[in-house]
């Protein structure tokens, strides 16, 4: 699962990246094109649990990738727009928003707008959109052999996605058939993907539990949000754990900004974890909703998904209750399934299949 930051110069993009990530930088991604990349460990207690159970010697928790991508400018604010965010961006799961509310003024000098920030940059994206969208077009429009059925149909769709954005809209709230998301795909549209809206809040703020305009806005867009105050996690991230605790929970956190970060993807990308455990590993793999037993295994292992015979799977809060796999079979809650059967979240699976 990967996740890109996106927003307005100086919105705090950075910050969050470094506090999310705990400042891992993968050093093969440096200096490439602006973008840096994180590998971060989403932090589920069940994989321990699992692994205890099962006598497994390593565990692997499941991972999310963070991309601190460039910022966006607002239209005013530059000359030539190109889809080069569209190219690194391109294989994000799902972006996250990241709009500045802390402080009096923007990157600009200018009186801070949330709301209207917030709103320049969903039309950015889809102006950056709307360009490879008209690329393509005028592409087929220059070959030879327009009449065929299948440049028809993506022509035909490319103009409904052509008007829909015109008129300001996100890609993500268009009708589409399965057939049409799967011709979509390969254009990797920034507005196609889920959106997660990021409020960098300011301390006060977050203190006194308000909402500036941009969150209203993000409801009017039907974007979910979260509040985070990156720079105060990050002067936070510089303490001992105890005394940060002691912070959090002197602002109402529960949890700090990674773990609330992590489940608002969880969330809007409609994804659950699964697990695979015997005596070496216990591994969290992350999995979209409603993905099948057939699927987990395709994700697990190619040999697993060819030769896919059948699912024991046991549910974590069975295992975690009865504590060894034995009673759990005698209680019989290892239950037997085929391909097509649904998996849960926190399903540990044993998939038996033909080499
Ligand atoms: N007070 C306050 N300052 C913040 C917060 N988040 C970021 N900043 C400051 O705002 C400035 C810009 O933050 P960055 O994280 O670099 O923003 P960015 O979005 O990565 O900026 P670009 O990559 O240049 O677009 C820095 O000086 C940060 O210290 C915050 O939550 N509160
Ligand atoms: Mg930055």
């Amino acid at each position: 699962m990967k996740v890109g930051f996106v927003g307005l110069p100086g919105s705090g993009k950075t910050t969050l990246f470094n506090v999310v990530t705990d400042r891992e930088i993968d050093p093969s991604n440096m200096g490439r094109a602006e973008a840096r990349l994180a590998v971060v460990k989403v932090p589920d207690e069940r994989v321990t649990r699992v692994a205890e159970i099962y006598g497994s010697q390593d565990l692997t928790q499941p991972e999310v990738t963070f991309v601190d991508l460039m910022a966006l400018h607002r239209g005013e604010e530059h000359t030539q727009r190109d889809d080069s965010l569209t190219r690194i961006a391109g294989d994000a799961d799902a972006f996250a928003l990241v709009v500045q509310c802390f402080g009096e003024l923007d990157h600009r000098g200018e009186p801070l707008q949330p709301a209207e920030d917030l709103e320049a940059l969903l039309l950015e994206m889809t102006i950056t959109d709307l360009g490879v969208v008209q690329r393509r077009l005028k592409r087929i429009a220059q070959e030879k052999k327009a009449e065929k059925d299948t440049i028809n149909i993506e022509r035909d769709l490319l103009e409904r996605v052509e008007a829909h954005l015109s008129e300001g809209r996100l890609v993500r709230d268009m009708t589409l058939h399965e057939e049409d998301e799967r011709l979509l795909r390969g254009f990797n549209l920034l507005t196609a993907k889920p959106l997660l809206v990021v409020l960098n809040v300011s301390e006060e703020d977050l203190r006194a539990q308000t909402c500036t305009g941009a969150c209203s806005m993000a409801e009017r867009a039907g974007l979910p949000w979260i509040p985070v105050a990156a720079g105060l996690e990050s002067e936070l991230a510089e303490l001992d754990a105890e005394t940060r605790r002691e912070f959090l929970r002197e602002f109402d956190l529960e949890e700090p900004a990674r773990r609330r970060l992590i489940r608002a993807c969880y969330d809007v990308l409609d994804v659950i974890t699964f697990f695979t455990a015997n005596e070496n590993q216990a591994r969290g793999w992350t999995i979209s909703a409603g993905a099948t037993a057939h699927e987990a295994a395709g994700k697990v292992h190619s040999d697993m998904y060819e030769g896919f015979i059948r699912a024991e799977v046991i549910p974590f809060e069975k295992l975690d209750e009865l504590g060894s796999i034995a009673a759990c079979k005698q209680a019989g809650c290892v239950r037997l399934e085929g391909k097509d059967y649904l998996v849960q979240d926190g399903d540990i699976l044993n998939i038996r299949f033909n080499r």
